[in-house]
């Protein structure tokens, strides 16, 4: 059992989450900077204002990753430093902070996987309908233009948008993140087409576009079910679950997916929603369609039948099961089972693009972060991930995230990164899975 050659280990961030700077240099609002400060939306109304300010501190958090020894950086860029009003004019000093990133991560070593959207999107245009508004893909590849020709001689590895499942499914289904609305199905089918488009717009601007020869994909959800046992009927079971379409899922992989990747929804969605899905046409499926080097997808546990037990236990929790700090199930079997069924459906070597856990960490009297927890989680999933790599071509691993930092409507409760942030004074301690990371890493990449 080895991970291949060249295996891909790194770690990811997201801009709203770490960047902190949300008015400086003439960055524009997002909807995540308006609507996670209008009461009762986040935790303890905390906001992205400050967050990690990684925006004045990148240098020293790429000094962390060099340090560590990780040598891939999974980071997104803010439309709306690049882009004030998300289309127009474009701001040059927001694209010099990436810019300067990008060089800062290569002359420690460092490749950069640079996320295009990770759900930041331009309030400007949220007022004029957002992804309902059919100019929204253009909006889109207007923006992606400016960034790719600004740092493809650099970087060569994107993904073009994060999790539509999220920014449309909590975003505009449960209303769990900005803009915390929920809205007709109709409108989240529109949105759904928009939001493929501009993917689809995307990745052939950088097919053709990029200075150095890219690698593109997007970077998925993975709600993926686990056998029951080991036999031939219950893998089967579990796979026609994952992919299955029974109502209106945002969350489902196949309802992103299959158009991405195969060209069609799958069958049912017809059935379910019939004339609705009238609004795909022919060429719509040839423009989503684009090629891909890669099926990126962010597992962190997997889905089960009964989403709340009669005892009130979430997703296949039972009595004092193990959880982590936001209460997602601790299902190590799920990075097994997942690259194989992704893989067998969509053909496409493997990225592990986020796999986490949230922990109650502190720093101890001696002054570390001790957090055998979490380094018990990432060996248990990185066995499983092991296992699968055997079996399928998996090519890379991003742990979610390096530093702590703002999970959404949790504010800053739950912490995620192999690096402790302390939010009062923005000092960083690297916990003891940090260095449990950079250990493992060495020893898989020296076999
Ligand atoms: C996501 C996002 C990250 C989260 C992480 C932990 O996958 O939800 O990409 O921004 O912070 O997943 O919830």
């Amino acid at each position: 059992m080895a991970f291949n050659k060249g295996f891909i280990f790194g770690t990811a961030s997201a801009s709203y989450q770490v960047e902190g700077a949300y008015n400086e240099d003439g960055k524009g609002l997002s909807i995540w900077d308006v609507f996670s400060r209008e009461t009762g939306n986040v935790a303890h109304g905390e906001t992205g204002d400050v967050a990690c300010d990684h925006y004045h501190r990148y240098k020293e958090d790429v000094a962390i990753l060099k340090k560590l020894g990780i040598k891939n950086y999974r980071f997104s860029i803010s439309w709306t430093r690049i882009f004030p009003d998300g289309t127009g004019k474009v701001n040059p000093a927001g694209l010099k902070f990436y810019s300067d990133l990008v060089d800062e991560l290569l002359v420690n070593g460092i490749e950069p996987y640079v996320t295009i959207f990770h759900w930041d999107y331009p309030y400007e245009l949220y007022k004029k309908g957002g992804w309902l508004n059919d100019d929204s893909p253009e909006w889109f590849l207007e923006y992606a233009k400016v960034v790719v020709d600004a740092l493809s001689d650099r970087v060569k590895n994107w993904f073009t948008i994060n999790e539509p499942q999220c920014f449309i499914g909590l975003g505009f289904w449960t209303g769990a993140h900005a803009p915390f609305l929920k809205t007709s199905d109709r409108d989240l089918i529109i949105m759904t087409r928009n939001v493929m488009l501009a993917h689809g717009l995307t990745v052939k601007y950088i097919r053709e576009n990029a200075k150095t020869t890219p690698k593109v994909g997007f970077a998925p959800i993975g709600p993926v079910f686990v056998p029951e046992n080991d036999t031939p009927e219950a893998v089967e079971a579990a796979k026609e679950k994952t992919f299955k379409l029974t109502k209106l899922n945002m969350f489902s992989i196949s309802w992103w997916s299959d158009p991405i990747i195969l060209g069609k929804f799958p069958e049912e969605a017809y059935e379910l929603f019939g004339d609705k899905m009238d609004i795909f046409s022919e060429e719509d499926f040839k423009t989503i369609a684009q090629p891909l080097d890669f099926y990126a997808s962010n597992i962190y546990y997997n889905d089960f039948d009964q989403p709340v037990d009669p005892m009130g236990y979430e997703q296949g929790a039972y009595i004092g099961s193990p959880r982590t700090a936001n209460g997602w199930p601790i299902t190590p079997d799920v990075m097994y089972w997942a690259p194989k069924f992704l893989y067998e459906r969509y053909g496409l070597p493997i990225i592990i693009s986020e796999n986490g856990m949230a922990a109650l960490d502190w720093v101890a009297l001696d002054g570390g972060v001790h957090d055998p927890n979490r380094i018990d989680y990432m060996e248990r999933y990185l066995n499983a991930l092991e296992k699968a790599s055997d079996e399928v071509p998996v090519i890379g691993y991003f742990y979610w995230s390096i530093l702590d930092n703002y999970e959404w409507s949790c504010g800053y409760d739950m912490r995620f990164g192999l690096v402790f942030v302390d939010y009062r004074t923005q000092e960083r301690t690297i916990k003891d899975s940090g260095y449990w990371y950079s250990e493992y890493i060495k020893k898989k990449t020296n076999n």
